[in-house]
């Protein structure tokens, strides 16, 4: 019965764990008004027919004037039923809304760039890769997506999913696809004259493959502009060593300054200290409270003064135009990271915040070295 209504309306495959359910209720409304309008066809058919010579108002027989001729109680109960049915819809449909709006917990995290006119995303593990979005079969996938340009919109036929991306902001998208394949992204906002070939490809793979393919990525490339990145010199960095995605988000904090404001220990500063903040309540200048999610945060980077925190000054620079999407990403990532509770707070450390590289190592591991002596 599936595979027949998915034929007649030229669906594509049922590829994630939500598309099933999605069609049927699109079965059911289809179906419905289908049977409805052909009900309509009749009796407008039935009516031609019977009445289909010109009288004169008079000769209208009365009955034919004052309603169906059924009892009240069967019309009032026609139309409650019909009532509860598309309320029966709506509240289907609602529920399947708050199904795609809330990624699962354990949802695998990508960040997905969006710019005229390719597809680029970021993995956990500092991977990237371009137009291709590599993910694990059988495993729900959180897509955090941002455009460097104009509005452009994500969507996966084979999976019935699909949302804008937006410039300035970070909107969600989760999926779980039920096996592994090949699967077609297009973008469905028109976004300027390659709009019809920004595609991607989303290769869904087995558990083992997909830790293999992940691997063989190649690292994410910030392409930050100043000369901080393409000499890293942090000391015992290698070029291009290999870091998670939080990782790099923890660095552009501190080549970009974030750090002589904002601290990842806990104690506010100039600004609010990161710690906790991700997923948060924030209360603003003006007593309203929000919640610090990936979106309110980005435009704390490019719009800071748009919503002040209470208690704290409107010093913090725009950063619109300075930081890239996938530093962005990078950023936010970091920032998740810093969401434990401040009562679960390490002691705080010796080290200047926001120096990665720069660790005071405890007495115990200093025993037998040679580093308190050339300390000064
Ligand atoms: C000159 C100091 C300063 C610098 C540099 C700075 N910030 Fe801020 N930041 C603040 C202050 C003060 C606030 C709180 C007032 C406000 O909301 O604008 C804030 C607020 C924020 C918030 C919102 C926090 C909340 O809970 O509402 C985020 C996110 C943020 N900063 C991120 C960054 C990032 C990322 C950088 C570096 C790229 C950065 N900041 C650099 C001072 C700074
Ligand atoms: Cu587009």
């Amino acid at each position: 019965m599936n595979e027949l209504l998915r034929r007649m309306l030229f669906l594509p495959p049922q590829s994630s764990s939500v598309a099933l359910k999605i069609d049927q209720l699109h079965y059911a409304v289809i179906l419905t008004t289908l049977l409805g309008s052909l009900l309509v066809g009749l009796a407008a058919a039935y009516f031609l027919l019977r009445y289909h010579h010109r009288a004169a108002p008079a000769d209208v027989p009365a009955s034919a004037m004052a309603g169906s001729g059924l009892p009240r109680s069967v019309e009032l109960g026609a139309a409650a039923f019909l009532l509860a049915v598309f309320v029966g819809f709506w509240v289907v449909g609602f529920r399947q809304l708050v199904e795609l709006e809330t990624p699962p917990p354990n949802a695998l995290p990508i960040q997905a760039v969006a710019k005229q006119w390719m597809w680029s995303f970021a993995y956990p593990n500092g991977r990237g890769s371009k137009g291709v979005l590599y993910v694990p079969a059988g495993h729900p996938v959180r897509l955090s997506m941002i455009s460097r340009d104009v509005i452009h919109s994500f969507f996966v036929p084979e999976f019935r999913v699909k949302k804008d991306v937006v410039p300035g902001r970070v909107t969600e998208l989760w999926f779980e696809a039920l096996a592994p394949g090949n699967y077609a992204a297009y973008c469905t906002e028109y976004c300027g004259e390659g709009h019809s070939t920004m595609r991607a490809q989303v290769v869904a793979l087995s558990d083992a493959e997909y830790g293999l393919a992940l691997e063989r990525l190649p690292p994410l490339e910030l392409d930050v502009a100043g000369p901080v990145y393409r000499e890293p010199a942090v000391a015992g960095l290698a070029p291009r060593e290999q870091l998670s995605l939080a990782a790099m988000g923890e660095r552009v904090a501190t080549e970009r300054g974030c750090m002589r404001c904002h601290t990842p220990d806990g104690s506010p500063h100039i600004g609010p200290s990161w710690v906790g903040m991700y997923g948060s309540l924030v209360t603003l200048a003006d007593g309203q409270q929000l919640l610090a999610d990936a979106a309110y945060l980005t435009e704390s980077m490019m719009d800071p003064r748009a919503r002040l925190r209470q208690g704290f000054q409107p010093v913090m620079p725009s950063y619109q135009g300075l930081l890239s999407a996938p530093e962005v990403g990078a950023l936010l990532e970091y920032l998740r990271t810093l969401a434990y509770r401040p009562s679960a707070l390490p002691p705080a450390p010796l080290s200047p915040a926001g120096s990665p590289g720069i660790q005071l190592p405890s007495a115990a591991d200093t025993r037998g070295s040679s580093y308190q002596e050339e300390a000064p």
